[in-house]
């Protein structure tokens, strides 16, 4: 199977190219490695050394037997992207290519932009570019579960039947963003629900929870490697960020009551996820939405993991609640369903005592890397006097 890996250069789409590598399939990485540019730009970095792509490439390359090649591409540039696939013709695409944090998108109204025109023409110019140059192409895009928000009813996969007024209907999922970013991808899911329809391409929307950890088995193989792990309070998710915080003794950062149920999953089932969907293409004409997590966490509950672990491997751990600086509810309802991945055979990797010690040795062995200074949140999702009030705390 030919794969075009647009986004390959990030923390998901590293590990999810090489690991298809690996498993037989012929990758090509496309990235414009804007990510690397932002994280310059705000003065943060990954708490690993990660090389430059052509390093990671001469490593990867010189040892196996599928080798991977990059393309320098910018997705909110149409004709390159045209281009790519008519010359390429891949099997599949997988889309990780996205401006993917919440804060970033909530810093001013500039990142508010940046963010949605990145990801949204980029989006559009994929799909643009599958209908002129690879309409049989399978579209594996990453969405995000935080489109449906936390409503007070389970959450289905995608759709959802409707009775009304004595009608009956299957429909999209009500959807409840959080911040721009996830506004964006609900736009995305649209785009491929309306595309799908009208020209029959085939879709598969990833709604992934938040993805903790650092190794995959293939990104472990060297130094070259290592996969990102963003720990700041921009890219920085929550599980990741709490272990690095009990590595460097700060106080874990948890925001308001940390009530706030999520979905996740190890990085080791994203590439999996990634896998089973590309091997089980979507039906021309077809759109699916798969919900891609494992377990549901509250954040408190995770801050309390992480101080049970740290404390075993004889850290001392603050857990500290601090006024939410997001707009979000800290009590509530959620259940969700991930039924698809588990039909195809996910087997879920459970977060256990060991993977919070790994990554937590991990951030141990790399603690000359953090700066103290990126961990507080300066960004808020507050009206202007409310925020002032809460950063300056
Ligand atoms: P990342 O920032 O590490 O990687 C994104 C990659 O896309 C970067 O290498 C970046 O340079 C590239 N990119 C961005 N805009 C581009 C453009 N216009 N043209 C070409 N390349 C571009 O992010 P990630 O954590 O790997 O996330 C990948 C995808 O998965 C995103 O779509 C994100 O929304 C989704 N996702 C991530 C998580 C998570 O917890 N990390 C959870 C759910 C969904
Ligand atoms: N949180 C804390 N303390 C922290 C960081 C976060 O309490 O130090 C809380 C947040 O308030 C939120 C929850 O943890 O309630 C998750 O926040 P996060 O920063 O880990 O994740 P989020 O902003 O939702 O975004 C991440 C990825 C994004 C992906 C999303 C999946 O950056 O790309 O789409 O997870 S989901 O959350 O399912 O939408």
């Amino acid at each position: 199977m030919k794969v075009l890996v647009i986004g390959g250069d990030g923390y998901c789409g590293w590990a999810t190219a090489l690991h298809l590598a690996d498993n037989g399939m012929q990758v090509v990485i496309a990235d414009n490695f804007a990510r690397r540019a932002w994280d310059g730009q705000l003065g943060v970095a990954s708490l690993t050394p990660i090389a430059s792509m052509d390093e990671r490439l001469a490593c990867w390359n010189s040892s196996v037997e599928h080798a991977i090649s990059f393309v320098h591409l910018d997705v909110t540039e149409y004709e390159p992207v045209c281009a790519l696939l008519e010359e390429m013709r891949p099997d599949a695409v997988v889309h990780f290519a996205q401006q993917r944090s919440a804060p970033y998108s909530m810093i001013d109204r500039d990142h508010a932009v940046q963010t949605l025109v990145n990801n949204t023409v980029g989006n559009l110019n994929l799909l643009w570019a599958l209908r002129e140059a690879a309409p049989d192409a399978h579209l594996v895009k990453l969405g995000t579960m935080g489109e449906y928000g936390t409503p007070n009813i389970d959450i289905e996969e995608g759709f959802i039947e409707i009775t009304h007024k004595g009608r009956t209907d299957t429909l999209p999922f009500p959807k409840q963003p959080g911040s721009f970013y996830h506004l964006t991808k609900v736009h995305d899911s649209d785009q491929l629900y309306f595309v799908c329809r009208a020209w029959g391409l085939r879709a598969t929307d990833l709604h992934q929870g938040v993805v903790y950890g650092v190794h995959t088995p293939q990104t472990a193989r060297a130094p070259q490697l290592i996969n990102r792990f963003d720990y700041d309070h921009v890219f920085g998710t929550a599980l990741n960020r709490f272990c690095v915080e009990a590595a460097v003794g700060h106080p874990l950062t948890v925001y308001g009551t940390g009530g706030q149920t999520r979905s996740f999953l190890n990085i080791r089932d994203t590439v999996r996820c990634v896998e089973l969907a590309l091997r089980n293409p979507a039906q021309a004409g077809q759109y699916r939405v798969f919900n891609q997590f494992t377990e549901l966490f509250s954040v408190a509950d995770l801050a309390r993991a992480v101080a049970r672990v740290g404390e075993t491997m004889g850290l001392t751990v603050k857990v500290e609640h601090q006024e939410n600086p997001r707009f979000e509810k800290e009590r509530h309802h959620y259940e969700t369903r991930n039924a698809n991945l588990r039909a195809l055979g996910l087997q879920p990797t459970l977060l256990e005592d060991g993977t919070l010690r790994e990554m937590i040795e991990l951030a141990m062995t790399f603690k000359d890397r953090v700066d103290p200074a990126v961990i507080r949140p300066s960004i808020s999702w507050k009206p202007r006097a409310k925020a002032a009030s809460i950063l300056s705390a």
